[in-house]
């Protein structure tokens, strides 16, 4: 198969579901169970040398040449978005403004939810300076978004990466005193959107399907936020 998928059911594993699914490419899912370690594997870190999902080998790259492996799920969605021609304007402008907000979401938006989803629901002791921080830092992002979509119904322009790579994240609010029906209701009304994109109810239920029986136990905290990180 042309594509290998390094994946796990994360927010940033669904973009790349999402966008496969939405391009009708076929791919080869291996799935890379981040609670048990499997980052950490050295076949893992050839491609992935971060740690973390989602990478991809793309067997079939347009220049012809040998395999590309790539990581960071914003470089790999350009990068599919690219070879197929889709998801994203060819022409400068478009092709920018998308770029602008894949970015935003890759610097702003994902860290700062990650950040504050680890210090309300993970870390070992509260630290409350931290927790105010990012859960303020990712109110102020959902509303730059919410600005945003105020008058249009995706980031920019047609449906493209740059709402594949926000909406997983927009997702995973449930925790983090973000109510996006009462207070960012257009941003609420764009994830309804894609919620219900058939593709992305695909990608959905593969995660389930690869996340099912497993756990936050001692080892997955140890693999996750613990010496092996070092
Ligand atoms: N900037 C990276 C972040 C990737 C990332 O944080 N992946 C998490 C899951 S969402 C992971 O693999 N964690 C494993 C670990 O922390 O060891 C991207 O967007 O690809």
């Amino acid at each position: 198969m042309a594509i290998d998928l390094y994946y796990w059911a994360t927010p940033n594993g669904h973009k790349i579901t999402i966008f496969l699914e939405e391009a009708g490419l076929e791919y080869n899912l291996k799935p890379i169970n981040i609670m048990k370690g499997d980052q950490f594997k050295p076949e893992f870190l050839k491609i992935a040398p971060n740690n973390r999902i989602p990478a991809i080998v793309d067997h079939d790259p347009i220049d012809g040449g040998e395999p590309i492996s790539i990581f960071e799920s914003g470089a790999i969605l350009f990068y599919l978005a690219q070879k197929i021609g889709k998801f994203i304007p060819s022409e400068i402008r478009g092709n920018t403004e998308v770029l602008q907000w894949l970015m935003w979401q890759m610097g702003g938006l994902g860290p700062m939810m990650g950040q504050a989803n680890h210090f309300v629901r993970y870390a070992p002791e509260p630290i409350e300076y931290a927790e105010r921080r990012y859960l303020k830092e990712t109110r102020r992002l959902f509303g730059v978004m919410e600005k945003r979509l105020n008058d249009r119904a995706y980031l920019v322009g047609e449906y493209s990466i740059a709402d594949m790579a926000c909406y997983p994240w927009t997702k995973a609010d449930a925790s983090l005193e973000v109510d996006t029906e009462q207070e960012f209701p257009h941003v609420y009304q764009w994830q309804q959107t894609i919620g219900d994109r058939a593709a992305v109810i695909k990608a959905y239920e593969i995660g389930d399907r690869v996340r099912s029986n497993t756990k936050l136990d001692d080892q997955a905290r140890k693999n996750l936020f613990g010496d092996r990180q070092k």
